[in-house]
């Protein structure tokens, strides 16, 4: 039986495990490169010096800039100049704040196919676009893959996108994407690589791969992937990165878990609807909707291809009235390209507010939209509160859908325009003076790293008692993600390496009420519904309820980079023996948990008892033996 795409990297860098083993049994795999970005990279690089390993392990680690870019105070630079300074001086690339996108910029000077790349951002996976491996991960996961540690993961299920035929004129990579979550919603991709396959595959350049991989991170999915082909030699070629191509396919008698099918011709322009990535309609259902902003950029839909079709949409146009357009590009390869052929002055001619190449709005960033207002994004994440006004309704759309209503005001099926949209993959313009190499090792012992005041110490996990006795300090639904537990934005975004600062945030679109609760309780528990922590792979939302006191989650499932994140830091993510367990806790009820640090080690289920209502039922602890003995611990660097 031969090998997928996946199987073939994985085994190329089996450390542990076995892949004979089925899907969900821990394996350890080497990391080949790792990439952070500011807004996670300054508590990664606290971890990675706690490690106190000098030079990195890898074969290239990165620091991007692309996040805190507002510079409100101090606090943004100096987590710029931290960031600079350890990079440099332990064997990091630097990637300066102007360059661009992490994971643009990954994909266009650095990303290579058939390596695994693990990155302190959930987007990560943007780079399988290439034929790379490439995973979401918590910064101190990431840490230990700098100082060459295994990353541990559970052997994903592989489920294969067979694509055929090629989408028509105005339907775009975003639509194939939004199709995928039309069908498997943010869960359906838990546990699972997407591998993409089949004759429609040759039809999409690398940076519409990148699109439908970098918003697998929605579904869920551990990564998603394409075979390396003459698509990728073309790009890498364009890039001035030939020599990195190798050719990168499935046997063709691979087997996967599960297989699924899309006919590219048959797709329509979608949008995924507020509040959530997967709430997809058809775009001409929501046409004449009126629309009062509309942001392109983003991890998803910055590149140089999208903004030349919506240099192409826009040309001789002007931004209706009512509407305001911002354009992010990705990287300054794509503003400097757009710059010199004059796609950017067809953008300013149109009306577009032109804003620095970073996340920007996409995480909250600034243009933030008015009360209740109708905003089409071309990024990835639309959930409640994410652009800085609670009530806007956020639309996820393609970049022809946005630059089609942005000249209308209102939803607007590009399909209708009757617009050439062809784009050819250009020879890209390649000047990486941005991207600061790393010192020579033996300079580097000299040089200091610098810490001004808005760099202060993480918190650690306490070993894990024999029993707990604590309340409830919050109970929450389905569906919670990070940005619930610890949201981004302009306000909060700036104090990522400061803990004590950020708890003051947390939950605060769920329940304002929570951080004095907990302050006041000491400790406590939190409880949720399914598919608690999807979303970001920010480690805040385990540090600051650390900090906060929380012990243990208890959840009916838990997505996976958050789950990780919770154990990495020493708080039990347990879940209920029956679901329904879950209608039995109230807010502010005592639970007991006895000989709690007994079953942990012997791996029994956990008995809980509710002191409130006298109920007793079990809880489970789905870790493999390495993340118990971290939990026992107090987290990974207390085991370290
Ligand atoms: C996001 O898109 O939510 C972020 C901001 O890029 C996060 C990382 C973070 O919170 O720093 C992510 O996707 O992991
Ligand atoms: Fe940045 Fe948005 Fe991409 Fe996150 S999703 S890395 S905030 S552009």
């Amino acid at each position: 039986m031969g090998l997928n795409l996946t199987e073939k990297i994985l085994a190329a860098h089996l450390l542990e495990g076995s892949l004979a083993d089925p899907p969900g049994h821990e394996i350890g795999i080497r990391i080949d490169q790792t990439l952070t970005q500011d807004a996670t990279g300054t508590m990664a690089y606290l971890q990675f010096e706690a490690i106190g390993q000098p030079q990195v392990a890898t074969e290239l680690s990165v620091a991007y800039v692309d996040h805190n870019m507002l510079q409100t105070d101090f606090a943004n630079a100096d987590d710029h100049a931290y960031i600079a300074s350890v990079a440099k001086k332990h064997g990091i690339w630097y990637s300066r704040p102007g360059a661009g996108v992490c994971h643009q910029v990954h994909l266009e000077r650095f990303a290579k196919p058939g390596k695994t790349l693990i990155g302190s951002d959930s987007h990560t996976p943007t780079a399988g676009g290439m034929g790379c491996l490439a995973m979401g991960a918590g910064g101190l996961d990431v840490a230990v893959a700098m100082a060459g540690g295994p990353y541990f993961i559970a052997r994903p299920a592989v489920l294969k996108v067979e694509l055929s035929g090629e989408l028509s004129p105005s339907v775009s990579a975003k639509d194939v994407i939004l199709e995928l979550l039309r069908r498997l919603r943010v869960k359906g991709g838990v546990g699972k690589v997407i591998e993409y396959a089949g004759l429609g595959v040759a039809s999409l350049s690398v940076p519409e791969r990148a699109t439908i991989t970098n918003m697998g991170a929605e579904l869920g999915a551990t990564s998603s992937i394409f075979p390396s082909d003459a698509q990728t030699q073309a790009y890498l070629e364009a890039q001035g990165r030939g020599d990195d191509w190798v050719p990168l396919a499935a046997d063709a008698d691979a087997s996967y878990q599960e297989e699924m099918a899309i006919d590219l011709s048959a797709l329509v322009p979608l949008a995924a609807c507020p509040h959530s990535p997967d709430n997809v309609k058809p775009v001409a259902e929501l046409a004449g909707l009126p629309v009062d902003q509309v942001c392109v950029g983003s991890c998803t839909n910055s590149s140089y291809v999208d903004l030349m079709r919506i240099a192409a949409i826009l040309e001789g146009q002007t931004v209706a009235e009512r509407t305001s357009l911002t354009v992010s590009p990705g990287s300054k390869q794509v503003l400097a390209m757009i710059a010199r052929n004059g796609a950017l002055a067809t953008l300013i001619d149109a009306g577009a507010r032109l804003l620095e190449s970073g996340c920007g709005p996409c995480i909250g960033m600034g243009q933030a939209p008015a009360s209740g207002a109708v905003s089409l994004r071309t990024f990835n994440r639309n959930f409640e509160g994410r652009s800085g006004t609670k009530d806007a309704q956020v639309y996820i759309v393609s970049p022809e859908t946005a630059a089609a209503s942005a000249i209308a005001g209102v939803f607007t099926d590009p399909t209708t325009l009757d617009k050439p949209l062809d784009v050819e993959l250009p020879r890209f313009e390649v000047n990486d003076n941005m991207i600061v190499p790393p010192a020579a090792p033996a300079a580097a012992e000299q040089l200091q790293v610098v810490r001004g005041p808005n760099i202060k110490p993480f918190p650690q996990g306490q070993p894990l008692p024999d029993a707990l006795t604590a309340p409830v300090l919050l109970k929450v639904g389905d569906d919670i993600t990070t940005d619930h537990i610890m949201p981004a934005g302009a306000k909060v975004l700036p104090l990522r390496s400061n803990i004590p600062a950020m708890s003051d945030f947390c939950f605060l679109v769920v329940d304002r009420d929570f951080p004095a609760r907990a302050k006041a309780a000491g400790q406590g528990f939190v409880v949720a519904g399914e598919n608690y922590g999807q979303g970001s792979s920010r480690e805040h939302a385990a540090l600051v309820p650390l900090y906060l006191g929380v012990k243990a989650v208890i959840a009916k499932s838990f997505a996976r980079i958050h789950k990780q994140n919770l154990v990495n830091n020493g708080i039990l993510p347990l879940t209920f023996a029956d679901p329904s367990d879950y209608d039995k806790i109230s807010l502010g009820d005592e639970l007991t948990l006895p000989d709690l640090r007994e079953r942990v080690t012997e791996g029994k289920p956990i008995v809980l008892t509710d002191l409130a209502s006298g109920a007793e039922f079990e809880l489970l602890l789905d870790v493999s033996a390495r993340n118990r003995r971290y939990l026992l611990a107090g987290g990974l660097l207390n085991t370290l």
